[in-house]
């Protein structure tokens, strides 16, 4: 039996952490989770749990926030070993050379993969030939191939929310966080998604990318969560679509207000959405859904970031959302490399066309794990010296001559979108340096649109907001700033 410790630095209930931990402890292991922000002595917390094993989920931008205080557990806990998994090292192995913190890493789902690992190293066996695992051999990072993607998500144990709702801030507050899918039916540029999905699936026949829960595990699910917890009032699935699959929201509307009854947000594709499906996202006690427009231009949206968003789809659907009373929100990217100035400003238009009831806008990214961000490096388009901390709220690393523009339309785009005359004083305030005021005008409108449209509430919002606000303006990785750094995706998790 092995004692697990996951340290976390974001204030979210993280659903591939719950996964694992139940499948651990499925197997007699013991396991808990360590949020920084919650933590009053963080290291001391971590050291009295006395693991046997540390784990770390990464994204790139929050791989190495941990290193320093890891370098000090493990002078504690001589036998200390760590394995890092998630978005980050699945496609980047070169955390595996700093070999004093980093002992092994997972590359894609990890359940059986984790377990392996862990059980190999209680019992002193090589760990080299382990499908998943990456590891030095001979000085050089060496990554296995990996299995098959789990086929029947029902036969998963329930996902460990105990692990996260321990601490009384994730388990008072309205809005409970919950998975019903893996997978996505798009493959955007930009996104990591489509290049897991490549690598992922080895095409063998019923090997698939996009898989549902049943509707009938999901409600077992939240019962079970509800029967410990029950004060959640609302739920948020964090899928990439609740509309996976044909014909599950139907299934979801017959159940679901029987079997839990609490209204729900979720995120669309608007391409796989017919009025049908509003309709039975409606029945089932949806409120509230958001999608990805990304660009006012539909030939961004089709030919470089490859969405498959046409116009007809960006206006039509909104149309019918506001027929059925469904609130909406956009996703929209700021300052990627197929857009000028002018293209962002087209997007703010296209807000103002399609009337969301907010508008999530993030700074573009180049992650060396989509095709897009990978072309960004070959072109040197990046400036791979500026550091600019885990956030996708603050700043840009692309090299353009616009940048203050750009970062400074990301955080006044909602004025630009909402005010009267908006677009042409936010054209004007672009030009001015970059300043804490345009900051709060992005994050009162985030506030406002998360806790008012997707019903989290203002208290509870500000609650997350204040242990998030640091990171989502803060600077560094690689743990100098680290208690700020930590509170960055609490910023994305208001989003
Ligand atoms: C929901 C979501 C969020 C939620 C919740 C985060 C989460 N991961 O649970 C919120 C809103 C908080 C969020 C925030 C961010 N996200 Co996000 N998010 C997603 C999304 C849509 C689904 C993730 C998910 O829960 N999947 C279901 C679970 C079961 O899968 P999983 O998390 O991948 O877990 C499996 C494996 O990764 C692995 N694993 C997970 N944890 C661990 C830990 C250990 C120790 C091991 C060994 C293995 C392991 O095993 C799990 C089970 O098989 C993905 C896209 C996607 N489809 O993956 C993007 C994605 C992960 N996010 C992404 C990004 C960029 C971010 C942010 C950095 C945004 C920002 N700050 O600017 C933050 C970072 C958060 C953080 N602290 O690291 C990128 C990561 C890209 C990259 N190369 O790093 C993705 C891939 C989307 C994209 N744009 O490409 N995100
Ligand atoms: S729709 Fe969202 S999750 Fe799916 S590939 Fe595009 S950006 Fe990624």
């Amino acid at each position: 039996m092995a004692r697990i410790a996951f340290p976390v630095t974001t204030c979210h209930e993280f659903e591939g952490i719950k996964v694992l931990s139940a499948v651990l402890e499925q197997r007699g292991h013991v396991t808990d989770c360590f949020i920084t922000s919650e933590e009053k002595d963080f290291e001391g917390a971590v050291l009295a749990f006395q693991p046997d094993v540390l784990g770390v989920y990464t994204t790139t931008g929050q791989e190495a926030w941990a290193h320093d205080a890891i370098r000090r557990w493990k002078q504690e806990l001589p036998h200390l070993k760590t394995v890092f998994g998630g978005p980050h090292v699945s496609h980047d192995l070169s955390l595996l050379y700093d070999e004093d913190v980093v002992d092994a890493t997972i590359k894609a789902e990890s359940e059986q993969a984790v377990v392996d690992l862990i059980e190999a190293w209680e019992a002193g066996r090589p760990i080299e030939d382990l499908p998943n695992i990456a590891c030095l051999v001979d000085g050089v990072p060496h990554q296995n191939p990996i299995r098959p993607v789990i086929g029947d998500l029902d036969s998963l144990p329930f996902p460990n929310v105990d692990v996260f709702y321990k601490y009384p801030f994730l388990r008072d507050k309205r809005v409970m966080q919950v998975h019903a899918s893996r997978g996505c039916q798009n493959s955007c540029t930009y996104c990591s998604v489509g290049l897991m999905k490549k690598d992922w699936i080895s095409g063998k026949r019923g090997e698939r990318f996009n898989r549902t829960k049943s509707v009938d595990y999901l409600c077992a699910e939240m019962n079970d969560i509800l029967a410990r917890y029950p004060a959640f009032r609302m739920v948020n699935f964090g899928d990439a679509a609740l509309n996976m699959e044909s014909g599950w929201v139907q299934e979801l509307a017959d159940k679901w207000p029987r079997e839990v009854g609490l209204p729900f947000a979720c995120n669309v594709n608007i391409n796989h959405l017919d009025e049908d499906d509003i309709i039975a996202l409606k029945r089932a006690g949806c409120v509230s859904v958001q999608f990805g427009l990304e660009s006012g231009s539909e030939d961004v949206r089709l030919r470089v970031y490859k969405k498959g968003y046409t116009d007809e789809v960006v206006y039509g659907i909104p149309q019918l959302l506001r027929k059925h009373k469904l609130t909406y929100r956009t996703n929209n990217i700021m300052g990627s490399p197929a857009e000028s100035l002018d293209d962002m400003f087209a997007t703010v238009r296209a807000n103002k066309r399609i009337k969301p009831n907010g508008c999530t806008v993030l700074l573009y990214r180049p992650f060396k794990s989509t095709v897009l961000g990978r072309e960004d490096y070959a072109l040197g388009r990046v400036d791979t010296e500026k550091d600019i901390g885990p956030s996708i709220q603050n700043d840009s690393m692309m090299k353009r001559d616009d940048l203050r523009e750009v970062v400074n339309l990301q955080k006044l785009f909602n004025l630009a979108v909402y005010m009267p005359g908006g677009e042409a004083l936010v054209r004007k305030l672009v030009r001015l340096p970059r300043n804490r005021v345009f900051d709060l005008s992005l994050l009162s409108f985030l506030w406002y649109q998360h806790a008012v449209v997707s019903g989290y509430g203002m208290f509870d919002d500000l609650k997350l907001g204040l242990r998030n606000v640091g990171q989502i303006f803060g600077k560094s990785r690689g743990g100098k700033n680290q208690l700020l750094d930590t509170m960055d995706t609490g910023g994305e998790a208001i989003i």
